[in-house]
C-alpha cells in the first residue's frame, strides 16, 4: 500500500512537535533577564515555506523585541554589514572567514507589555546600498504567539514563503531578545553567542554583540511536506523509514494495512 504522509507546522501559537519542527539550539537555564530569556529554537522547511518558532523561559511581561536573523547565501559583504541592524539595535554580524554569516533578511517582532501581545511584526531585507540600507515589512507573513500579563511572550511561530527570500537551498539562522528601544543590544540569544551574556544585566542592553552563532537549515535536506512510501505492518518515523527501536520523533504504526495511530516517543 502507499501511504501520504501530511506535515507541516501549524502557526497557532502552540508548540506541538507532532506539526513536524526540528529542535534547532536550546538554553534552557534561566538567566538574570527573567522577562528576557530564551529557551528553544525550532525550525522546519516544507511546501516551499520556511518555518521557525521560539519557546522562551520568560518568567516576566516586558516589552521587547524579538528578532531573527536570515543568511541565504553565506557569501562574504552579502549582508548586513553596518553598525546596528533593520530595527536599529546594536547587533552585528562577522564577515569573516569561514563563516561570513551576514543576513540577507532579518525578521522584528515587538511584544508590548501594555497590551501583552504582538504589536508590530516585519520581515526586513537588507539592500545595503549608500541612500537605501534596508526595505522593510516586505510582505506580510503568517504569524502566532502565545503569552499573557504574567510571563510575557511563551511560544512565537512564523512561516516565510521561501520564494520571498530567493528560493535557497539552505538558510541560516540566529536570534535574540534585545531591548524595546533603538539603540538596546541582545540579552539573549539562540545558537548562545560569545559577546552575549544572559547575567550581565549592567551592560547587556546597551552595549554591541555580535551575532555569531547560528543553525543551518538544509532546505533539500528536510522532510517534504509530501512522501509517497510504500509500508508493511511495522513501525515508521516521518520518512517511512522502519523505526530504530528507542529514537524519538513521530512514529506510525501500521498494522493490517492502516495506519493505527501516531506515537510521539521521546
Ligand atoms: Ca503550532
Ligand atoms: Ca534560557
Ligand atoms: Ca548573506
Ligand atoms: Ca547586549
Amino acid at each position: 500500500m502507499i501511504i501520504l504522509f501530511l506535515f507541516s507546522p501549524v502557526i497557532d501559537g502552540v508548540l506541538d512537535p507532532q506539526e513536524g519542527w526540528m529542535a534547532g539550539a536550546g538554553n534552557p537555564d534561566t538567566t538574570a533577564f527573567k522577562g528576557a530569556d530564551l529557551d528553544s529554537l525550532y525550525y522546519a522547511a516544507s511546501g516551499g515555506t520556511l518555518y521557525l518558532a521560539i519557546k522562551t523561559g520568560n518568567r516576566a511581561n516586558w516589552s521587547l523585541s524579538y528578532g531573527f536573523a536570515l543568511d541565504v547565501d553565506r557569501t562574504q559583504n552579502s549582508g548586513c554589514t553596518d553598525t546596528v541592524d533593520s530595527w536599529q539595535r546594536r547587533i552585528v554580524f562577522p564577515n569573516e572567514a569561514p563563516d561570513y554569516f551576514l543576513p540577507d533578511y532579518e525578521v522584528y517582532f515587538y511584544w508590548n507589555e501594555d497590551s501583552a501581545r504582538i504589536t508590530s511584526a516585519g520581515l526586513n531585507k537588507w539592500v545595503g546600498s549608500p541612500d537605501t540600507l534596508w526595505i522593510w515589512n516586505l510582505c506580510p507573513f503568517n504569524y502566532a504567539w502565545s503569552g499573557d500579563t504574567l510571563t510575557g511572550l511563551q511560544v512565537l511561530e512564523f512561516a516565510i514563503p521561501l520564494d520571498t527570500i530567493g528560493n535557497p537551498t539552505k538558510v541560516l539562522v540566529s536570534t535574540w531578545i534585545a531591548g524595546a528601544t533603538e539603540g538596546s543590544s541582545a540579552v539573549d540569544a539562540l545558537p548562545p553567542a560569545p559577546s552575549i551574556d544572559p547575567f550581565d544585566t549592567a551592560k547587556e542592553w546597551t552595549d554591541t554583540d555580535t551575532s555569531s552563532t547560528y543553525i543551518t537549515v538544509n532546505i533539500s535536506g528536510i522532510p517534504r511536506v509530501r512522501h509517497e512510501v510504500p509500508l508493511k505492518d511495522g513501525i515508521y518515523n516521518v520518512m517511512g523509514r522502519k523505526a530504530a527501536e528507542g529514537t524519538p520523533g513521530v512514529y506510525f504504526v501500521i498494522e493490517e494495512g492502516k495506519v493505527k495511530k501516531t506515537l510521539l516517543i521521546r
